[in-house]
């Protein structure tokens, strides 16, 4: 009996602990969580201080970590609205709102990733093919819903190599 317990309340905190730390993917650790932070970025200064700064935005390679692509989404674009990543990698994908709540997904996979004022959420994905995927809102986020997309040019990894840094993170005609 005691046993059944201690199961149960195993159970409970693993539940608690798996909400707290991916419910939405949103990065934000249980103990935020319980301390009731419910924003870690602010919507309204996106452009002006931290991460999301527009220099910032776009595909980024930093140490200890898989390659980065940090986008921000706002009715009614993703911004930046083209990335370029290699194939056979993982690529960390950060993303935040200046607005409302929208869905990053990219046609053809099953990657999906919501954007949430006042969170960042992340997520990882290996591109196994060379190739261009649309990368449509898929969270009715108002009037221009429809028209709202991004786009990825995935290109062979040994090319991804010889581009320059300013053509990694732009999808300029290579
Ligand atoms: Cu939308």
């Amino acid at each position: 009996m005691r046993t059944r317990l201690w199961i149960v309340a195993g159970l409970v905190l693993l539940g608690v602990a798996i909400f707290g730390t991916r419910y939405y993917e949103v990065d934000r650790p249980i103990w935020r969580f319980l301390a009731g932070e419910s924003a870690s970025i602010d919507p309204l200064t996106l452009h002006l201080q931290g991460e999301f700064v527009e220099s910032n935005l776009g595909v980024a390679e930093e140490p200890n970590q898989p390659l980065t692509v940090r986008l921000i989404a706002e009715q009614y674009m993703f911004v930046p609205q083209c990335v370029q990543v290699p194939a056979g990698v993982p690529v960390r994908f950060r993303i935040t709102s200046a607005d409302v709540v929208h869905g990053l997904t990219i046609a053809d996979t099953n990657f999906q990733l919501k954007a949430v004022p006042g969170a960042v959420s992340q997520t990882e994905y290996v591109f196994r093919d060379p190739g261009e995927h649309v990368m449509p809102c898929r969270e009715f986020c108002g009037a221009g819903h429809y028209a709202m997309r991004a786009r990825v040019l995935v290109v062979p990894k040994e090319r991804y190599a010889d581009l320059k840094p300013g053509e990694r993170g732009s999808c300029a005609p290579r």
